[in-house]
Order: C-alpha cells, then structure tokens, then sequence
C-alpha cells in the first residue's frame, strides 16, 4: 500500500503541475480526492483491511499525501488565477485591529435643549421639583381653571388652535395650566417649574412662533410676597447672563395674577441703547409673571387665607435666543444643519 500510496503522489503532483486550466483541476482534484471514487479515498477505505501497525503507519502516510495533493491543487490554482501564494495568504488575513463599527457622528444638544436643562439643574438646585403636563388640554385647565372663565375676553389674549369636533379640548397656549393641576396633585407647600411646548394661532415674525417653548415657574407657601418672586427672577436673569443684567419688571393685566408684571432684560444685541431686535427699547420681554390670583390658589384646593404664591411663565425660546445672540426665532425649528451645528 505505501507504494501504491507514493505512485499516486507522484501521479498527482505531476497532472496537477502540468493542469493547463481550473477546469482541468477540478477533474484531477475529483480524480484523486473526490469523495465516493478519488484515487487517493479509495485506497484510503483498503486501510481497514490491514493488521493494526501497518494500518497506523499506512494511513499516517495516506494522510501526508492527501494534503500534499490539496495543497498542490490550491497552489495551481492561485497560479492560474495570477496570485501568488504570499499574496493569497494577505488576502486572506484580518484585520483584529479594526474597529467593529463604522465610525458614527456625534450628536449634540438643540440650544433650546442646553437653556432648558441648564434651568432645570438651577431650579433644582434651589429646591423646585420638575413638573410635567399635556400639550393637548381641557378647555378647563387652560383657562377656566386659571381664572379665565368661558367668555372671559382674557381668551383673545391667546390666539387658541381648537380642536375640530372636539368643544372643550385646546392645544395648550401656556404651561400655566399646569399650576392648578400640580397644586391638585401635591397641595401646598409647592415649589416647581414646567418646561413645554405651547401653540399659539399666530403670525410668525422674528420674535413670534406658532410653536413655542415655555418655562413655568409655581411657588406656593405661607408668608410668599412679591419681592421672592423678585429674588428668583434676578437669580434666573443672572444665571443665564451674567452678574450685571438688569431685570426690568413692568405691571401688566394676566387674569390668573394679581398683581401682574411682564419682565424683560436688557436687549442681548444693542446692550440696551436700543436696536431692531428690541424695537429701540433697550429691553427685552422674556416673561409674564405675579402673585398667584385666590380663585386660582381656590381652584387648586388651597386656602389663600393660609397660603400666598407666585408664579411665572418665561419664553424659553427667547430665553435661547439672549443667551446665544439669535436674532430670528424661526431658525430653532428649522431643522436648518447649518445653524444647529453651531453649538
Ligand atoms: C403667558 O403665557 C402666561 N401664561 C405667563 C404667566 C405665567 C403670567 C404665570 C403670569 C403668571 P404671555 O402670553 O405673555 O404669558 O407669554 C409668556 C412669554 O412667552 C412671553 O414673554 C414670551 O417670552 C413668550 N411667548 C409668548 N408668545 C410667544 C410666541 N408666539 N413665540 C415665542 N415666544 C412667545
């Protein structure tokens, strides 16, 4: 058997080295290792026939040839197909170092985003809690239950998006329905702020959106006057802009306060010597804000003879819009890459 074992090794290294063609080698590599009737397998399947050290010594060199022959045919191969065998080997190596994933762009905060989070840590750090609410409201928490009874010509303050067919669902105009049901919820005393998304049916101008941002601030207790409310304005004014920025707060008519102010800040672009962005005025409204009316503290569940308020609601786009020098409103929703990717 060694010897028939050699002769075809011989055979096969010599048909092989001479193959003109992969055709060619595909029939030698059936002819000889093919595995119902290759030379090479038949001769193998006579080992059983052989007492016990023959047939260790037979097949050890059976084994020797069958991968001389393959090797040989893997060879020829490559030469016909014009690769070398050193470079068949790179092309066949890894890489372990490469990374698995292709590499991915990092993502990065909207501003509005930065602004929101940035309060959010500061109101907390002076003890409010973060309140949520829905953008689609009741007829009810938007308005009656702040003060603003059917009717009430209050209503035309806020251009409202109805709901079709559905009388008595608005989307919500300002986070300040979200006072009375936190005041339902956890009673008094209550310190909290509300970030969210509010809708106004209006024209959009550099200033105005139809979707806005606002910040909601609720602060019920006993003994809470006007100048606390004061006090958290200025620290949120400072927070954002600086140790010198002037808060400027001016009475204005809200039906769910009394009293009432809107607040403003000096103007970011003109520092206050008046421009296009604060039509020459110097400032900036930024917020609307008061003392908590007692039919809103009633509407609630709490008790105005025990309990007193304030409470505040601020542009958080505008807010945005100061602290990064944004001149136009409309580019924070415009999904505009060019502008997003800046911060
Ligand atoms: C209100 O929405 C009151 N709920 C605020 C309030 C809360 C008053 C608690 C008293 C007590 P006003 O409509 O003024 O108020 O809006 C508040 C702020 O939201 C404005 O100062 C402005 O910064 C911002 N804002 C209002 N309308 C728009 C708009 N269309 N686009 C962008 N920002 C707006």
């Amino acid at each position: 058997m060694l010897a028939d074992l050699k002769k075809l090794k011989d055979e096969a290294l010599t048909a092989i080295n001479a193959a003109a063609d992969v055709l060619n080698l595909e029939e030698l590599e059936n002819r000889f290792l093919g595995r119902k009737s290759g030379e090479i397998t038949n001769l193998m399947k006579g080992l059983k026939e052989l007492a016990v050290d023959a047939k260790r010594e037979a097949g050890a060199v059976a084994n020797e040839v069958k991968t001389a022959v393959a090797e040989a045919l893997a060879t020829k191969r490559n030469e016909l197909a014009g690769v070398s065998q050193s470079e068949a080997l790179s092309a066949e190596k890894l890489d372990i170092t490469q990374s698995y994933l292709p590499p991915v762009e990092q993502g990065h905060y909207h501003p509005s985003t930065l602004v929101q989070t940035d309060l959010e840590d500061l109101f907390l750090s002076m003890g409010f809690v973060v309140l949520d609410g829905p953008e689609l409201e009741s007829d009810y928490y938007n308005f009656t239950a702040v003060n603003v009874p059917p009717e009430h010509p209050a209503r035309d303050m806020q251009d409202t998006f109805y709901i079709k067919n559905h009388s008595g669902w608005v989307m919500r105009t300002h986070t300040s329905p979200v006072q009375v049901r936190a005041m339902q919820k956890y009673g008094a005393p209550l310190r909290g702020i509300v970030p969210g998304k509010c809708f106004r049916n209006e024209a959009t101008d550099a200033r105005h959106e139809h979707t806005l941002y606002q910040l909601e601030g609720i602060v019920v207790d006993k003994n809470i006057n006007f100048s606390h409310l004061k006090g958290v304005l200025e620290a949120m004014a400072r927070h954002l802009y600086g140790a010198n920025t002037q808060v400027r707060l001016r009475p204005k008519f809200y039906p769910f306060v009394e009293p009432g102010v809107n607040g403003e800040v000096t103007c970011f672009l003109c520092a206050g010597q008046g421009c296009r962005v604060c039509k020459k005025s110097g400032w900036l409204e930024i917020l609307g804000a008061g003392m908590i009316h007692p039919n809103v503290l009633r509407e609630g569940g709490i008790d105005p003879k025990i309990y007193s308020g304030f409470a505040f609601g601020c542009g958080l786009d505008r807010l945005t819009m100061l602290k990064y020098g944004i001149d136009e409103i409309r580019v924070l929703k415009a999904g505009d890459l060019r502008f997003v990717n800046q911060f």
